[in-house]
């Protein structure tokens, strides 16, 4: 009795796959996948594990933000009912979200989530299984669709016609140009809908969305012992992703030499300091996106650090440009004929260059914060080429 829909149903669908071709922006590509695979408890691989760690080839990605997508609270805890009766159904360890089962049945669940930093992409999965006792054709569906705030939607579709009892992946991911922005909300909608006959069964598990960061290619070098080896005078791009991240850079220095580092092009309020031990901060920071300086005489040999971090936890998909220069000092002869380079006295212990300078309230954006910070430089040292 439905050959008389089949017409309509394939306009139908044809409208259907047009909308949902045309629902993705077109500002950035979407890889789009679906292959059928074993889900949890059924011979898959672990998939509720979303990639969570940093290395120095993969960017950094979130776990799975979306909470109990897999449903193994045994409920549709966290989740919204936007329609209809979906329910949650198995056994633990395998539990799935049933949306759709009798002729005419609607079901609509969503979850709403915010990006927690600038990232570079989104990134979706979810499994169905159908059981259908439908005829050939398209009749029943059910929907996974990711849309954001800032207007990004798009839509996964599955019919009844995929194989019976099997769980089928269906995955995307999106990557536009410019990255997402922090704090846009994200919402992940589950819809199905089953025509007036012929019932199909949609189960929806492991529904994943995860948010990662650009590719930095100086990772992990988030600490003091893990920095990136750096060559004086080239210029590195540095990129602040996830919250917190703090990027270390190391150079050798010998005692007396004139180190000058500059972080500018900065998205984002990034602060910059020098480290010449673990415990010893140099120099100050400036509040928003102006450039950060920082100028010193090396008063010990060794392998200094420059650390870059977000202020606040500021995040950004576009990268500062980071430079750092070391410039041997010209000692000028004087009249007096012992003079040698005094040696750097060590910082008193109330010496402030040994805590993060507080910002003043009256530093003005224009001027470079003033700050105390300048080591010990010793009187008899000439300075040519510091001041042109
Ligand atoms: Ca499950
Ligand atoms: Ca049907
Ligand atoms: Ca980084
Ligand atoms: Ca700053």
């Amino acid at each position: 009795m439905k050959e008389q829909r089949i017409l309509l149903s394939i306009l139908l669908l044809g409208l259907l796959l047009a909308q949902s071709a045309r629902v993705g922006y077109a500002q950035g590509p979407i890889l789009s996948q679906s292959f059928p695979l074993s889900r949890e408890g059924q011979g898959g691989s672990g998939l509720n594990a979303a990639p969570s760690t940093c290395s120095a080839t993969a960017p950094y990605c979130t776990n799975n933000l979306l909470r109990n997508g897999g449903f193994e609270t045994g409920n549709l805890a966290y989740w919204t009912i936007g329609w209809g009766q979906p329910i949650v159904w198995g056994v633990p360890g395998v539990y799935s979200a049933r949306m759709a089962y009798y002729n005419n049945d609607h079901n609509v669940i969503y979850q709403s989530l915010t990006c927690p930093f600038a990232a570079a992409d989104i990134r979706f999965r979810g499994w169905v299984e159908v059981y259908s006792v439908e005829e050939s054709g398209r009749y029943d569906w059910l929907t996974l669709t990711v849309r954001s705030s800032g207007g990004f939607a798009y839509t996964l579709w599955a019919w009844n016609d995929l194989p019976i009892g099997i769980w089928t992946s269906q995955a995307f991911g999106y990557f536009p140009t410019g990255g997402l922005p922090p704090g846009e909300t994200w919402q992940v909608i589950v819809e199905a809908q089953n025509d007036y006959s012929n019932p199909t069964t949609f189960s929806v598990d492991d529904l994943s969305l995860t948010f990662c960061c650009a590719e930095d290619h100086y990772e992990p070098n988030n600490d003091y012992s893990n920095a990136y080896s750096l060559v004086p005078g080239a210029t590195y791009k540095v990129r602040m992703c996830p919250n917190g991240d703090e990027d270390w850079f190391r150079l050798p220095v010998v005692q007396g030499q004139l180190i000058t580092a500059d972080l500018y092009n900065l998205p984002e309020d990034f602060d910059m300091n020098l480290y010449s031990s673990p415990s010893r901060q140099l120099c100050p920071n400036l509040h928003g996106t102006f450039d950060e300086h920082c100028q010193v005489i090396a008063d010990s040999t060794g392998e200094w650090r420059v650390r870059v971090s977000g202020a606040g936890g500021a995040t950004s998909n576009s990268p500062a440009l980071l430079r750092v220069q070391v410039t041997d000092l010209v000692l000028q002869p004087t009249s007096t004929p012992t003079l040698t380079r005094t040696p750097v006295t060590t910082p008193t212990p109330t010496a402030t260059d040994q805590v993060r300078p507080t910002r003043t309230p009256t530093t003005t954006p224009n001027t470079r914060a003033t700050g105390t910070l300048t080591p010990a430089l010793s009187q008899r040292v000439f300075l040519p080429m510091i001041m042109k």
